[in-house]
């Protein structure tokens, strides 16, 4: 069996800077040989993206501007990926997003409308495109989503985006169940804390990272690249009998009571 993914092509979504999740699953797939393709929110995010995507030696890479809140462009998007590449082998949905005042206090404040943006955007979005991508996945492929213990229990300040987790996780067991007749797999990474854009000015971020410091089995944070490998491995052969399954990469800190 050869883990290489010389000759695949990988989609990924929600590059905002160097310090983004899915920058780090770039580089973990850019150094398995994969082709990448970068998509973005608006078009004043694409030049930011095609410099961090410079430093990746010899990656031929194409960017596609894609709001994952417009049905329209997402099926633009995955159209002209088929007219430019043909066939993907998978993709990094690794976007989420709820508004600020909605990331405090207490959930049972949270307006409607900003309860159906946080899900419109963190996960009807894999939805979305997961059924513009699956027909470009000719020879079978895998999609990854990116999700967090706060969908599974309550996470002080998490609110409603523990809710969209929620929401996203059990999307991604349904996905994968229709998708597996098509040789596409299905599964998400919950990774525990890492200071990225997002995170930046929401929660007391440090006082987690300190948590995570006191009690996790490694007793440390994870990184942007333990979460590239992670994709890496559901992303390529190794992981051929796995789908519907969230894995966690967080330094062990969900097993704890
Ligand atoms: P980043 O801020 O780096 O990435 C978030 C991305 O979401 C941005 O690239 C942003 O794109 C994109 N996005 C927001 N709205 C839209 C939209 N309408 N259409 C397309 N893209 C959009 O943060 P992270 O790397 O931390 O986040 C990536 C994923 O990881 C998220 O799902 C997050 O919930 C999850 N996660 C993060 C953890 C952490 O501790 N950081 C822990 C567990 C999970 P743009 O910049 O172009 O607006
Ligand atoms: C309990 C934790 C502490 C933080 C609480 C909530 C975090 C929610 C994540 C969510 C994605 C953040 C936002 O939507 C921020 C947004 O309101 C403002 N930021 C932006 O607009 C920037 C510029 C852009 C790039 O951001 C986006 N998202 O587009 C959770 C911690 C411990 C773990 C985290 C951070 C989880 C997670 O899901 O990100």
């Amino acid at each position: 069996m050869n883990f290489s993914l010389e000759g695949r092509t990988y989609v990924i979504m929600g590059v905002a800077n160097k310090r983004s999740i899915a920058w780090g699953i770039a580089r973990s797939l850019h150094e398995a040989g994969a082709r990448l393709i970068f998509t973005y929110a608006s078009e004043r995010f694409e030049k930011p993206v095609r410099e961090l995507v410079s430093s990746l030696d010899g990656q031929e890479a194409l960017f596609y501007e894609c709001d994952v809140t417009d049905d329209q462009a997402v099926n633009t998007t995955f159209g002209q990926i088929k007219q430019d590449v043909g066939t993907i082998h998978g993709l990094a949905h690794c976007i989420a997003f709820a508004k600020k005042e909605d990331l405090q206090g207490e959930f049972v404040d949270t307006s409607r409308d900003g309860f159906l943006l946080a899900h419109n955007i963190s996960a009807y979005s894999l939805v979305s495109v997961a059924r513009a991508a699956q027909p470009l996945m000719t020879e079978g492929g895998g999609i990854v989503t990116l999700t967090y213990l706060g969908g599974e229990r309550v996470v002080q300040n998490y609110n409603v985006m523990g809710v969209a987790k929620a929401s996203l996780d059990a999307s991604m067991k349904y996905l994968a169940n229709d998708l597996g007749k098509h040789g596409v797999r299905v599964n998400a990474i919950s990774a525990g804390p890492i200071r990225t854009l997002s995170a930046k000015g929401v929660g007391d971020f440090n006082s987690i990272l300190k948590q995570i410091e006191e009690k996790a089995p490694l007793r440390r944070p994870v990184t942007q690249e333990e979460v590239g490998d992670t994709a890496y491995y559901l992303l390529s052969d190794l992981s051929r009998g796995v789908t519907g399954e969230i894995i966690h990469v967080d330094s062990g800190y969900n097993i704890l009571g």
